[in-house]
C-alpha cells in the first residue's frame, strides 16, 4: 500500500512527463520494429477439432507484419493485421503428427523481427475428466473469494495490491482455489456432486471507479469483469492450482462447472480502448447503446430487430463493452477460449453468463464446437426472467421460429424459482408451483432445468419476507425431490442470512482466518444450522438412492392451496413427496395412480415426520405436521 501512494506520488508530478519523454524517444531511436505482448490463446492441442486455431497477437508495430512458425509441424497462414497495429490474427495449423512442446513464432515486418513463444500440446486425454452433468448431479454455486481462504500469500498479490480487506463487502475477501480444496471432503459429505464456480478469470487489478457503490469504487471479486480471457485471476490462484482443483474434485467425485461471460468484458480489458477489429463491440466506449433488458422481444416473431437491439447490443448496466459476435473473429475467439478452458482445466460443463444478450446463432455455432470436442460436456443458459415462455424458447434440442436450435440443454429454472420463493417464504399458495410445472410441455428437456431457491444475484431465502427455517426446509424438501437438477448456493444449508448483493454474498462461516465459527463441522454449527443442514444432506442421500426421486416422471397427486403431493416414479421405483405449507397441521387423502404400490403396503417417511402412512385401495391418507413434508418410499 504505501509502496503503491508512493508510485503514484511519483508520477504525479514533473517526473512523470520526464519518464513519458523518455519512453517516447527511446522507442523512436529504435525504429519500431514488431513488439508481441500477448499471445490468445498461448497453447493449442495436437489432435484437437479446432485446427487451425485462430491466433490473436496484441503488441505494437504490427502493421502488415508476416508471422512464421518455427520447429515442424505448425504453419501460418491468412494473417490480419489491424490498422493501428496493435493486433494480429493469423491461423495456426497443427499437423496431426506435430511433437507436443515449445515453439516460437516469428513476426517480422520491413523494420524489424520479434520472437514470442507458443506450446504445442499433447492430445487431450478425456478420462476422468469433461464428464457433463445431468439430474443425477446436486450442484452447490460457490464464489471463490466467498467460500474460504486456504492460501493467505494470495490475498494481497504483488500485480494487484490493496483490493483486499474484509471489512468491505465489494472488496477481495481472500477465498480461493486452495480453499475450495480444503473443504472437498466437505461438500461431499453434504452430499453435493458438482460444483459451479462463479467466473476465474483475470479482472482488473485495481479498483474499479466506473462502477460505484454510494460514490465509492469497487473492486471485481465476483470475476465478471474480464480484463484477460486468457487469464487465471491472481488472488484465487494459478492455472496450475485451478488444475489441482479441478482434479481432486474429481477424484472426490465432485465435478466442477466453468462460469463464463460471452457477452462482454470487463470496463477495463485493453480491447475498450483499443479493439482488435473496428466491429469487435457493439458501439464504443465513448457511443454505445444501454441494454434495456427487454428479453420478451428476443422471444417474439413480430419484433423488429431495431426493437431488439438495445436488448442484444447494449452495454450491461452502460458500462460492460458488449461482444459483436456477429464479428466472425469475435465468435472465433470466444469459442475457441472456451475450449481452451474446458481442455485446460478439465471441466465438465460451462455455464453461460447472460446468455440471453447473445445472437443465438452463435450460441447455436458455439454450442456445436463444444460438442464436437467434447461430446459429453454440458452447458447451463442463463436467462434471467420468469415466464416460462421466455427462458423456455432457449433451451437447446428444439428449433424455434427462427430456425435455430441453441444446443444449450439446460436452463436455469427462473420460473419457478419465484413461486419457490412465494409459497415457502411468504406462504402463499403451492398451486403456483403447480402452474409453473403444468407448463413443462415448452421445454425440449424440463428434467435438464436447473432449479434453485437462491443464488448470488439476489437476496438469501432467509431475507425473504416471512422466512423460516421451516419455511427453508420445506423449499429445500422441494428443490431436491422435483424434476430437474438440484442447485445449491452455498450457505443455505446453514439458513446463511444475506440481502442484497453483495449481502449475499457473505464469508462462509469458518473459511477465513479469525472466523470464530466453523460451520464446516457439526461441532461449529449452532443447532438451528445443524438441524438445516442436516435436512439437506439426508434429502441428497436420499436422491442419490433413488433413481426415480433423480430422473422419474413427476405426476401431481394432489393439490391445494397450501398442500402438494407429488410422485415421482420410474420403472419400478417410486417415492412421493407430501408438502404442507400451512400453519397447522393437514390431514389429506390422496390417490397413489401411477404409483402401483399395493393395498396394504407400509411406507417409510424418509424425513421422519409421518410414521404410520399406509395405502389403502390405491390411496393414501396421512396427516402432515404444520409447514413439514414427507418423503414416502416402499
Ligand atoms: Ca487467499
Ligand atoms: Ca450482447
Amino acid at each position: 500500500m504505501l509502496m503503491t501512494l508512493f508510485v503514484r506520488a511519483a508520477l504525479s508530478g514533473r517526473r512523470a512527463l520526464f519518464l513519458f519523454a523518455f519512453v517516447f524517444v527511446s522507442a523512436a531511436c529504435h525504429a519500431q520494429g514488431p513488439q508481441v505482448t500477448k499471445v490468445d490463446p498461448p497453447n493449442w492441442w495436437v489432435g484437437h477439432t479446432v485446427n487451425p486455431v485462430r491466433l490473436l497477437l496484441r503488441g505494437s508495430h504490427l502493421a502488415g507484419a508476416q508471422v512464421t512458425a518455427s520447429g515442424a509441424g505448425l504453419r501460418a497462414s491468412n494473417i490480419k493485421t489491424s490498422a493501428a497495429g496493435t493486433y494480429l490474427f493469423c491461423d495456426l495449423t497443427i499437423n496431426p503428427h506435430a511433437a507436443p512442446g515449445a515453439r516460437t513464432l516469428t513476426v517480422t515486418t520491413p523494420q524489424g523481427t520479434t520472437h514470442t513463444p507458443f506450446d504445442v500440446l499433447p492430445a487431450l486425454n478425456p478420462a476422468g475428466k469433461f464428464a457433463g452433468f445431468s439430474d443425477d448431479d446436486v450442484v452447490y454455486l460457490i464464489m471463490p473469494d466467498r467460500f474460504s481462504d486456504g492460501d493467505l500469500s494470495n490475498n494481497n498479490p504483488a500485480t494487484s495490491p490493496g483490493l483486499y480487506d474484509r471489512a468491505n463487502n465489494h472488496y477481495y475477501h481472500g477465498g480461493d482455489f486452495q480453499g475450495i480444496i480444503n473443504h472437498l471432503p466437505y461438500l461431499k459429505s453434504l452430499g453435493v456432486t458438482a460444483i459451479w464456480i462463479t467466473p476465474v478469470y483475470q479482472n482488473v487489478s485495481h479498483l474499479n471507479t466506473r462502477e460505484t457503490d454510494n460514490g465509492k469504487p469497487i473492486t471485481d471479486y465476483h470475476g465478471y469483469g474480464a480484463v484477460d480471457f486468457y487469464g487465471v485471476e491472481d488472488h484465487f490462484g494459478t492455472m496450475a492450482s485451478l488444475q489441482d482443483l479441478v482434479s481432486k474434485a474429481h477424484a472426490a467425485g465432485i465435478k466442477v462447472i466453468q462460469d463464463e461471460v460471452a457477452n462482454h468484458t470487463g470496463p477495463y480489458h485493453p480491447w475498450a480502448t483499443d479493439p482488435p477489429t473496428p466491429t469487435w463491440f457493439n458501439g464504443t466506449l465513448a457511443n454505445h447503446l444501454v441494454n434495456t433488458f427487454d428479453i420478451p422481444t428476443l422471444v417474439d416473431p413480430h419484433a423488429t430487430p431495431a426493437m431488439q437491439k438495445a436488448t442484444m447490443e447494449g452495454w450491461f448496466i452502460n458500462i460492460l463493452p458488449d461482444l459483436n459476435q456477429n464479428d466472425p473473429e469475435v465468435a472465433r475467439y470466444e469459442i475457441q477460449n472456451t475450449l481452451w478452458w474446458v481442455g485446460m482445466a478439465g471441466f465438465d460443463g460451462v455455464r453461460e453468463d447472460t446468455m440471453a444478450y447473445v445472437p443465438r446463432a452463435f450460441m447455436q455455432q458455439w454450442s456445436a464446437a463444444l460438442r464436437r470436442q467434447f461430446p459429453h460436456v454440458e452447458a447451463v443458459g442463463e436467462v434471467y426472467n420468469g415466464d416460462v415462455t421466455i427462458p423456455s424458447f432457449f433451451q437447446g434440442g428444439q428449433a424455434r421460429f427462427d430456425g435455430i436450435d441453441t444446443g444449450v440443454k439446460s436452463l436455469y429454472d427462473f420460473p419457478l424459482y419465484y413461486p419457490i420463493r412465494r409459497a415457502f417464504a411468504q406462504g402463499q399458495s403451492l398451486r403456483d408451483l403447480v402452474s409453473i410445472l403444468s407448463h413443462d410441455s415448452l421445454y425440449p428437456h424440463p428434467e435438464r432445468l436447473m432449479t434453485f431457491l437462491g443464488l448470488h444475484d439476489v437476496d438469501r431465502f432467509m431475507n425473504e419476507k416471512g422466512a423460516t427455517l421451516d419455511g427453508l426446509k420445506l423449499a429445500q424438501t422441494f428443490l431436491l425431490t422435483t424434476r430437474g437438477i438440484p442447485m445449491l448456493y452455498y450457505g443455505d444449508e446453514l439458513a446463511l442470512p444475506g440481502g442484497n448483493d453483495p449481502d449475499s454474498r457473505r464469508d462462509f462461516p469458518g473459511g477465513f482466518p479469525g472466523d470464530t465459527a466453523n460451520a464446516f463441522t457439526a461441532q461449529g454449527r449452532t443447532p438451528s444450522e445443524q438441524d438445516i443442514w442436516t435436512h439437506v444432506q439426508t434429502l441428497t442421500h436420499l436422491r442419490a438412492a433413488s433413481p426415480a426421486l433423480r430422473e422419474g416422471a413427476l405426476a401431481t397427486l394432489y393439490v391445494s392451496d397450501q398442500q402438494y403431493v407429488y410422485a415421482r416414479t420410474l420403472g419400478t421405483d417410486a417415492a412421493i413427496v407430501a408438502l404442507n405449507n400451512a400453519a397447522k397441521p393437514a390431514t389429506i387423502t390422496f390417490p397413489i395412480t401411477p404409483v402401483t404400490w399395493p393395498s396394504g403396503t407400509a411406507l417409510t417417511d424418509h424425513l421422519g415426520v409421518v410414521n404410520d402412512a399406509r395405502v389403502d385401495n390405491g390411496q393414501i391418507t396421512l396427516t402432515l405436521p404444520a409447514r413439514a413434508g414427507a418423503v414416502l418410499t416402499r
